[in-house]
């Protein structure tokens, strides 16, 4: 798709991923507005973009039906990145995922339906699978989840479908798996990676929870970015598919190479109890993405990582030796 002077509107702009996608569209000559309640967003994520003519940031809220109605006129496309992302979070409260997730999204559809939006890219996610035994997870496969945060994404990819089956409406989802990169958050509720990192500049043991035979199948922001795009680009609705690098590795090799990469070999990887409501293995089966978007990953983990510690470094000035 030619991006430059559509109307896109990304929810949960001042994220981490719809952050990574709203500087992108920018670039590609988009016009984007994006909305953010600023609960888990932060403004310093647009900081580069907030004189950008092409962009305007409107604080709101995806449970507020009237300010949805407002803010979606003459929308083309949206990217439905806005959430309640944390699994052990949503254990703790569970009422807030799904207000947040399900009626939040419920609200989007019934607003982009209202005001005719072209189509929805929605950010779905892995955990819908739960604990079922086969690997790697292809999309036909049963929906188990085994978290509060699992159930709200499965029953927003079940609306999404259903919205296209129903209401004709242009849907799409994109189930990603363990997105990490710049703009994430360091907060005990973030990504792992983005909390070890934390922790190897700060000279502190990296915490397992388990045994860190747990694997996941960490995809680098840049390529969930573009599959994204590709989304839009490609003439598909009423799809839900895996995004993901294909590529798994358990928490302590994660742990290991994180550390070999920053030259803090040193440094302890301690274990821990393990999480209430944690999968043991994620892993995507991509077939699906490259068939219908074209998309391949670009990143491995290894580079990912390294792009991703040096825009840290330089963005906050740390002084880490990356191998
Ligand atoms: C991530 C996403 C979630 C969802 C899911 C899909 C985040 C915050 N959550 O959940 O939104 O899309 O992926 O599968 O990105 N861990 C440690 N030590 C730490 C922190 C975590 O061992 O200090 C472990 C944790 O127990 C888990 C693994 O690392 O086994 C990944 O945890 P996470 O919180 O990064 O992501 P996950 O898979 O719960």
């Amino acid at each position: 798709m030619n991006f430059k002077g559509k109307n896109i509107l990304v929810t949960g702009a001042a994220g981490f991923i719809g952050s990574n996608l709203t500087y992108e569209l920018l670039k590609l000559g988009a016009n984007v507005i994006g909305i953010d309640n600023l609960f888990n967003g932060l403004i310093e994520n647009l900081e580069e973009i907030l004189e950008n003519k092409s962009f305007k940031f409107i604080k709101g809220d995806i449970r507020d039906f009237n300010f949805l109605l407002e803010v979606f006129k003459d929308i083309d496309i949206i990217y439905h990145e806005a959430a309640f992302t944390s699994v052990p979070q949503s254990i703790l409260m569970p009422e807030s995922c799904n207000d947040v997730n399900v009626n939040g999204t419920l609200n989007i559809l019934n607003a982009a339906r209202k005001k005719d939006v072209e189509k929805i890219i929605y950010a779905s996610s892995s955990s819908v699978y739960g604990e079922t035994p086969s690997l790697p997870k292809e999309e036909d496969m049963p929906r188990i989840p085994i978290s509060p945060y699992g159930v709200s994404k499965m029953t927003c990819e079940a609306y999404m479908q259903v919205f296209h089956q129903v209401y004709g409406m242009k849907t799409v989802s994109l189930r990603y798996f363990n997105v990490f990169g710049p703009r994430q958050k360091d907060s005990p509720y973030s990504g792992v990676i983005a909390i070890w990192l934390g922790r190897i500049i700060d000279n502190k043991e990296l915490i397992i929870f388990g045994d860190g035979e747990q694997s996941r199948d960490f995809t680098y922001v840049k390529d969930v970015v573009r599959a994204n795009l590709l989304a839009a680009e490609h003439e598909i609705s009423g799809e839900i598919i895996n995004l993901g690098a294909g590529s798994p590795i358990t928490l302590t090799e994660l742990g290991k190479l994180m550390l070999k990469l920053t030259n803090k070999e040193e440094l302890k990887i301690v274990y821990s109890d393990p999480r209430l409501g944690d999968i043991m293995h994620s892993f995507a089966d991509i077939s699906k993405a490259k068939e219908l978007l074209k998309f391949q990953p670009k990143y491995t983990q290894e580079e990912g990582l390294r792009d991703y510690f040096k825009w840290y470094c330089k963005k906050y000035n740390k002084n880490l030796i990356i191998s």
